[in-house]
């Protein structure tokens, strides 16, 4: 059996409630481009692609679990409480937005701790786009628990892959793919922070789970299953680096440019430490990476360090900012590129998970997502 059609999770309690009126983009007042928009277009698209998408709504409640695993304790109160406190406190009611940084050349002597929510929002939050809205809480837990209803639903359609390449009904060739289309995205949210948009880590929350789960081994070691995660989004994921820099499994990988957001982490030098040396892979790229370039690059992380780790899954922060027209990026790769990366993806021949995290262009963004996990179900040509 050939799975030809790709399961999408998504929800509205998860897209549509956090909407911040405004950010700043140089120092000018713009409109938010991580909107609720993007869920509608990017739907809107799969939706045209005939029956190749399977759309579903179903969302399990895994609880705080899965969440505590991965963020402390505290800043998931913080999140929780915020936009309350805030507006207790006089704050503007387009949310909570950080006027005061501990950046750490302050930090470093003073001995006072955050009293009030306008030194808290200055402690967990690193820059100024992930303005904590009323509903933006709810929001980020939906979409963990979205990402997590998709997870568990990549291990059923993994094992049943299994099965039929067993009975030799399916190649390897032709892993199954499933896709989470969520909001708030999650790459850039450490263990303790937020920032550039994001809140929850949806994908290293997912990451974990599979990890933890008892009954599931790796088929390399018999140890918990193997995690590889491909970062391709314009952005480097400096989140999920934090989580996960002294572990050796999950893999992080990522494709990101130099000199952009968030400026600070993203080197090849960040490689991991203790036991998660050599786990943490930065493949910074050049401002206008073209698709050659681009693809080329990624092909070589996927044979250098991918496929070596032997991963049971692949998680895939899914990021299009990486086009020509991203308004906020600077890359150059085109619509007919996105087929492309989904092909070399497939041809890990692993089951994949793929999370949605950034691309602002909005008037391609449905066709560069559809791109990406049409290549990866193996449709060629240039998708309309
Ligand atoms: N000049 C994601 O793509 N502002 N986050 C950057 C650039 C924040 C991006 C300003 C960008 C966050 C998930
Ligand atoms: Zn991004």
């Amino acid at each position: 059996m050939v799975p030809t059609r790709m399961k999408v999770f998504t929800s509205t309690l998860c897209t549509t409630m956090h909407t911040p009126a405004y950010e700043f983009l140089s120092g000018a007042e713009t409109h938010y481009y991580e909107s609720p928009d993007r869920r509608d277009v990017i739907l809107k698209y799969l939706e045209s692609q005939g029956d190749a998408f399977e759309v579903t709504e179903r969302t399990e409640d895994f609880g705080a679990g899965p969440i505590e695993r991965v963020h402390k304790q505290d800043f998931i109160d913080y999140l929780k409480t915020a936009y309350e406190e805030w507006i207790e406190e006089g704050g503007h009611p387009n949310g909570v937005l950080p006027g005061t940084i501990p950046h750490y050349k302050v930090a470093r002597l003073g001995k006072l701790k955050a009293s009030n929510c306008l030194a808290k929002s200055g402690e967990y939050c690193f820059d100024m786009s992930a303005v904590i809205t009323k509903d933006t809480f709810k929001a980020a837990w939906n979409a963990a628990q979205v990402t997590l209803t998709a997870t568990k639903d990549l291990v059923r359609a993994a094992d049943e892959f299994e099965q039929s390449v067993e009975a030799g009904t399916v190649t390897r060739e032709s892993p199954p793919g499933l896709y989470a289309l969520v909001r708030p995205p999650g790459h850039h949210a450490q263990s303790d922070i937020c920032g550039g948009y994001c809140y929850l880590n949806n994908l290293a929350i997912a990451a974990q789970w599979l990890i933890d789960q008892p009954d599931l081994k790796s088929k390399a070691d018999g140890g918990p299953k193997r995690i590889a995660i491909l970062d391709i989004d314009f952005h480097h994921g400096n989140g999920t680096q934090e989580i996960f820099y002294t572990v050796a499994n999950p893999l992080y990988t990522s494709l990101h440019s130099v000199d952009d957001y968030p400026y600070f982490t993203g080197s090849d030098l960040e490689k991991g430490e203790g036991e998660g040396l050599g786990f943490n892979i930065n493949v910074p790229l050049a401002q206008a990476t073209t698709n050659d370039d681009y693809v080329e690059t990624l092909d070589k992380l996927i044979q250098d360090h991918v496929i070596p780790f032997k991963p049971d899954y692949i998680l895939v922060s899914l990021g299009v900012d990486t086009y020509k027209d991203d308004p906020i990026a600077g890359f150059l790769v085109t619509s007919e590129g996105y087929p492309r990366i989904g092909n070399s993806i497939r041809k890990i021949g692993v089951p994949t998970l793929f999370v949605q995290e950034g691309g602002y262009c909005i008037e391609k963004l449905g066709l560069n997502v559809g791109g990406i996990l049409l290549g990866f179900m193996g449709k060629t040509g240039v998708p309309q």
